[in-house]
């Protein structure tokens, strides 16, 4: 008999085809424009050899060893059961938190785990650790910190990452010319964070394109804009759009083509970034003969540009992998203080905005009515780290560090507890993190498969899929709250978080703090009921609890007219003051200046990264590696899905190089190549790809960490898993972001005979 049901993932609300208790296949959300290619994977990973299938303990943790013993990783995994895993994390909770304190315990667990707001694990596991006395948490985002951390700074507000940003149909409406500084990318477009009814971004750039908006692709890959967008492909070295932009300020500056009337009405601080753009303060003029030595871009073709951009409405917006490299805040500061020039801002369609190229969702229209989300208990250790610190937190334990104004200590943590997040996936240069991992006593891990991070537990906690539980979908930037029907058994001894969870809970003595006294289908009454409140308030009528998880979802209307960024500030920059501290767009920010950084000082600079292809590190390592999201899967999430196996090249993840930079290193189509530098090094296969600029090389994240010889960091990956190869670095003391897109690397061609891949089989136990 097949059953259908209703159901959500982060790549899009889908109906689940359910044979037998198991899930055959999938069905695209009825009017959804784009449905993507991922959900055809999902079959795979639910039904993955490598799903968990009771607790384990690494068998030297439970013989007492702790840190400095032997390594994780490379160790065999005894079987538990419930009762005694349940006992052992409390245990180890209680005696850190009495021992060391509270922020010894580190759970800030930062990850995408499933959609679902109920059973999101994250989430759950803060509510566990906050009721239980509290830990250590993360703030900011790998997608977007120095981003995040900057702009409230200059602009008041993270709105013009987080929305409402600058509208499509006022895009299609009004501009002329769309800047888009690393492209608009379609493969990213497949995900919003929660789930979503609607995958517009195709139709968007295709009306865009239709109502004659020239797109111009910003980026050193063609393939980051699609081809029926008709763009112009300006391609650009890796690292230096700030560079770029300078040069585009330099032109209005010197051709008087600034708007003056608006730099003075709604901006401060132009003065001093005029004078080091001409070149005053440090004489070196920002022309754009400069600048194409940097970029790699013709002088007059930039000169082009900035006059372009006077002439027509014009639309600015940069994908967030810009910031996500050395100096990341940079590029996104000139971006507001270039778009400050041309005096668009608060003009529909008009002025600028990051990630329309970055996410499903972004620039498309929805009522701003506050998410549906399982709500938060206050932390009371009131300790935190920047999220992408995770390394020098385990490496430097009590020791000092700057971020955001703040001078902070590291705390000394003993327990690291992750659930829905996998750091031995997202976080960078993955050999030195393996190392500094060797620190803590105890290392609890929840997780549905064997992945890289399960395999580096002490403790390993099986957890459901979403697919095993009832739940509700809802994203910030989509239309839609989703009912999620579970629609297959619990896959063996894998349980709930909140199941198992309130289980820990009752063994520390906190369950009621933790449940609320609530069960699962308490819980989603409750969120959603608050939903539907917050909605009643803004004038919009949801059904309630029972008629929507009939119906299977339910749109929330948009309004009529879209929002405009700055709208109000810039009619009356006075009345509407931004909230900054000069109520007004900072050109210079005295309270950035203020911070003394010398990687991030009052106004936008160019530096020159110390990895990009201009830097004397190159002369070794020539290819700039560009380790972006993955077409078929979420980060590391259904890697052993169809759609991604597919994608390999000779079972390894694969790696785009420019004919002339295969050709000069003996590589052809197909050929299996050892892709390394200092940090370390993994196995790839070749795919040749013209629509590169030489010398940049891409292979996207995602692919399971595969080391030949477990638990030895700094082991060959024989898989593909990129950061081994990436840097890790903060943006700078400002954001602390990850500095991933900063990459050099060497390639070679492997020669002999090739390891297997074990990543997507279950490890031996016994
Ligand atoms: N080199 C490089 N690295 C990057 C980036 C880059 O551009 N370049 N991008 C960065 C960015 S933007 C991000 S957001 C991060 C993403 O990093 P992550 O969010 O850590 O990546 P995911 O693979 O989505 O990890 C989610 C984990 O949750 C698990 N999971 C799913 N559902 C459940 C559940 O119900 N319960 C439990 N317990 N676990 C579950 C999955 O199996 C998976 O292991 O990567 C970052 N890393
Ligand atoms: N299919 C799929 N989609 C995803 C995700 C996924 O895992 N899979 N992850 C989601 C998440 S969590 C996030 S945060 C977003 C991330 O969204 P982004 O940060 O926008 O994505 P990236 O793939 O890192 O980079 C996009 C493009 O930027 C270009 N680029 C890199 N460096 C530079 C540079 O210095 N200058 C210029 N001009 N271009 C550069 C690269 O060619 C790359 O293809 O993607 C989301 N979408
Ligand atoms: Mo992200």
């Amino acid at each position: 008999m097949t059953e259908l049901k209703p159901h959500a993932a982060h790549w899009g609300a889908f109906t689940a085809v359910v044979e037998k208790g198991r899930l055959t296949g999938t069905r695209p959300f009825p009017g959804d424009p784009n449905p993507p290619a991922l959900l055809a994977s999902m079959p795979d990973a639910v039904h993955a050899p490598t799903r968990i299938d009771r607790p384990y303990a690494r068998a030297g943790w439970l013989a007492g060893d702790r840190r400095g013993g032997t390594p994780r990783g490379g160790e065999r995994f005894v079987p538990l059961d419930w009762d005694e895993a349940v006992r052992l994390v409390a245990e180890e909770v209680a005696r850190v938190r009495e021992a060391h304190g509270p922020a010894s315990i580190f759970g800030g667990s930062y990850g995408w785990a499933s959609a679902g707001r109920f059973h999101h694990a994250r989430s759950q596991l803060h509510r566990l650790l906050a009721s239980a006395g509290g830990f250590t948490g993360q703030v900011t985002t790998y997608s977007y910190a120095a981003g995040q951390t900057l702009l409230p700074h200059i602009v008041g507000s993270n709105a013009m990452i987080e929305g409402p940003v600058v509208e499509w149909r006022d895009i299609v409406a009004h501009a002329k010319l769309m800047l888009c500084f690393g492209g608009l990318l379609l493969r990213n477009g497949q995900i919003t964070a929660g789930g979503a009814g609607r995958h517009e971004m195709a139709s968007w750039i295709e009306r865009a394109t239709r109502a004659g908006v020239k797109l111009v692709n910003i980026s050193p890959v063609r393939g980051d804009m699609p081809d029926f967008a008709g763009a112009e492909w300006l391609p650009i070295r890796p690292g230096t759009d700030t560079a770029l932009m300078l040069a585009m300020a330099h032109v209005l500056i010197s051709e008087g083509r600034a708007d003056t009337v608006f730099l003075a009405r709604c901006t401060v601080g132009f003065a001093p970034l005029r004078a080091y753009v001409l070149g005053e303060t440090d004489g070196i003029a920002k022309t754009p003969e400069w600048a194409a030595v940097e970029t790699g871009i013709a002088a007059d073709r930039i000169a082009a540009l900035a006059r372009a951009c006077v002439a027509q409405p014009t639309m600015l917006t940069a994908s967030w992998s810009l910031q996500r490299a050395e100096r990341g805040e940079q590029p996104f500061w000139m971006l507001v203080a270039l778009a400050a020039m041309l005096g668009q801002i608060g003009r529909p369609g008009c002025g600028f905005s990051f990630g329309h190229g970055s996410m499903n969702g972004m620039g498309m229209a929805r009522s701003e009515i506050p998410s549906l989300s399982l709500p938060a208990l206050p932390n009371p250790a009131q300790s935190w780290i920047p999220v992408a610190r995770i390394t020098e937190l385990l490496e430097r334990p009590s020791e000092e560090y700057d971020y955001n104004g703040h001078h902070l200590r590291f705390p000394d943590t003993r327990l690291m507890w992750w659930a829905g997040g996998n750091p031995l996936h997202h976080h960078q240069d993955l050999n030195r993190l393996l190392r500094a991992w060797a620190r803590v006593d105890t290392v609890v891990v929840s997780e549905p498969w064997w992945n890289s991070l399960a395999r580096h537990a002490d403790i390993v906690l099986p957890a459901t899929t979403t697919l095993e539980r009832n739940d509700i979908g809802s994203a910030a930037r989509d239309r839609f709250v989703l009912a999620m029907h579970q629609a297959v058994p619990k896959f063996a001894q894998a349980r709930d978080e909140f199941d198992y969870m309130a289980d820990i809970a009752d063994a520390l003595g906190v369950r009621d703090r933790f449940t609320q006294q609530r069960d699962v289908p308490a819980w989603l009454r409750a969120i959603y009921g608050r939903c539907r409140d917050n909605a009643v308030r803004m004038g919009i009528d949801l059904p309630d609890f029972d008629t929507f998880w009939e119906m299977g979802a339910v749109e929330i209307p948009p309004p009529e007219r879209a929002a405009v960024p700055f709208e109000a500030f810039v009619r009356n920059p006075a009345a509407a003051r931004l909230n900054t501290p000069s109520g007004r767009i900072e050109l210079f920010s005295e309270t950035i200046a203020g911070f003394g950084y010398d990687d991030c000082p009052g106004h936008p600079v160019w530096f020159a990264p110390r990895e990009y292809l201009g830097a004397r590190l190159a002369a070794r390592f020539r290819l700039h590696l560009l380790t972006g999201q993955p077409a078929t899967r979420l980060h590391s999430q259904l890697d052993q899905g169809r759609v991604s196996l597919a994608s390999k090249v000779g079972g390894r993840e694969p790696i785009l190089l420019h004919p002339d930079d295969a050709a000069a290193r003996g590589v052809r189509e197909g050929d299996i190549v050892r892709v390394f530098n200092d940090r370390g090094a993994c196995l790839a296969g070749v795919r040749i790809e013209a629509g590169l600029l030489r010398g940049v090389a891409v292979m996207s994240t995602g692919a399971w960490l595969d080391p030949l010889v477990p638990g030895e960091p700094g082991s060959l990956c024989v898989h593909g898993n990129v950061n081994v190869l990436t840097q890790d670095v903060g943006t700078s003391r400002l954001g602390q972001g990850p500095s991933a897109h900063s990459c050099l690397v060497e390639v070679e061609r492997w020669p002999g005979d090739v390891p297997a891949v074990t990543a997507h089989r279950a490890p031996e136990i016994g």
